[in-house]
């Protein structure tokens, strides 16, 4: 099988401080967070930045501080800037780090009920961050709320605004659109085109049971305070950290190796250097 990449989503938009205490929202945090993720088995650090205040923001110079903050601290994990951003903001908004020219970048593959918000990702959408990743060779990492939302990157990959390979994150639990279930990751994997590869992404308490099945399924696996706060029932997790560590321990235990952050570049076709 191959090797298992792991994505740290470390921060998010939606977590707050007090929620878990341990969220890391200033540059240095989410560089430390980064790189402590990293030495525990990550190979993609999937990014959000927060302003001074602590809320969700897309500008560019924060997203350059938690670059430049992770450069220095030794980071060499892919760093994976969101284009989602928060609820609510605009494209024009949600695009900005682009243009520091990641080797990756999340595209949102449909508009889905979030919790009681609608996040808005019509195709025109799509088209313009698709068009806007590829002139810079920044590889999608296409997000699926819900099983229509593979048929949308398919759309996108019809018309040639996706590169030859596709990478896939299903991300199951959010309110409002797939439910998590076995069953459901096992059909969202059956309606991927041939050839992509697919992480997974399960919310709350479902993080850990969908990181089991898709180790044992050969796909990758998403953690992080993004996605789920708590290390088990009622315990806040520590870090980001300890969340990785327990999916490397789980995948040890049934021989599926780590991909360091240069062997997942080769399963992901990147090839762009760092910057
Ligand atoms: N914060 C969510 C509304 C992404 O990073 O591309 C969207 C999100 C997806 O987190
Ligand atoms: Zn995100």
């Amino acid at each position: 099988m191959e090797k298992l990449i792991i994505s740290a989503a470390i921060c998010g938009a939606e977590v707050r401080r007090k929620d878990n205490p341990n969220l890391p929202l200033t540059a240095n945090e989410l560089a430390k967070a980064a790189l402590e993720a990293e030495k525990a088995g990550a190979s993609i650090i999937h990014l959000h930045v927060r302003d001074e205040k602590g809320r969700p923001t897309q500008q560019i110079k924060y997203f350059k501080s938690a670059f430049d903050a992770m450069k220095e601290m030794g980071v060499t994990a892919i760093i994976q800037p969101s284009t989602g951003g928060a609820v609510g903001m605009s494209w024009e908004e949600r695009l900005q780090p682009v243009e520091l020219n990641p080797e990756m970048a999340t595209l949102d593959c449909g508009t889905v009920n979030f919790g009681d918000e609608i996040f808005v990702n019509d195709l025109s959408l799509m088209r313009r961050f698709a068009a806007a990743m590829e002139e810079r060779k920044i590889l999608p990492e296409l997000e699926c709320f819900d099983a229509g939302n593979i048929f949308n990157a398919i759309q996108l990959k019809k018309e040639r605004l996706l590169p030859d390979h596709l990478h896939f994150n299903l991300v199951l639990g959010v309110p409002g659109a797939l439910p998590a279930s076995v069953k459901n990751l096992l059909f969202m994997v059956e309606l991927l085109p041939e050839g992509a590869t697919w992480t997974a992404a399960g919310i709350g308490q479902w993080q850990l049971p969908v990181a089991i099945h898709t180790i044992l399924m050969g796909g990758h696996v998403r953690v992080g305070f993004e996605d789920n706060i708590y290390y088990s029932k009622g315990v806040k997790a520590e870090s980001n950290a300890q969340l990785v560590s327990r999916v490397v321990r789980i995948a040890n235990e049934v021989s599926r190796k780590i991909a360091s952050p240069l062997e997942a570049r080769k399963i992901l076709n990147i090839n762009k250097g760092r910057e």
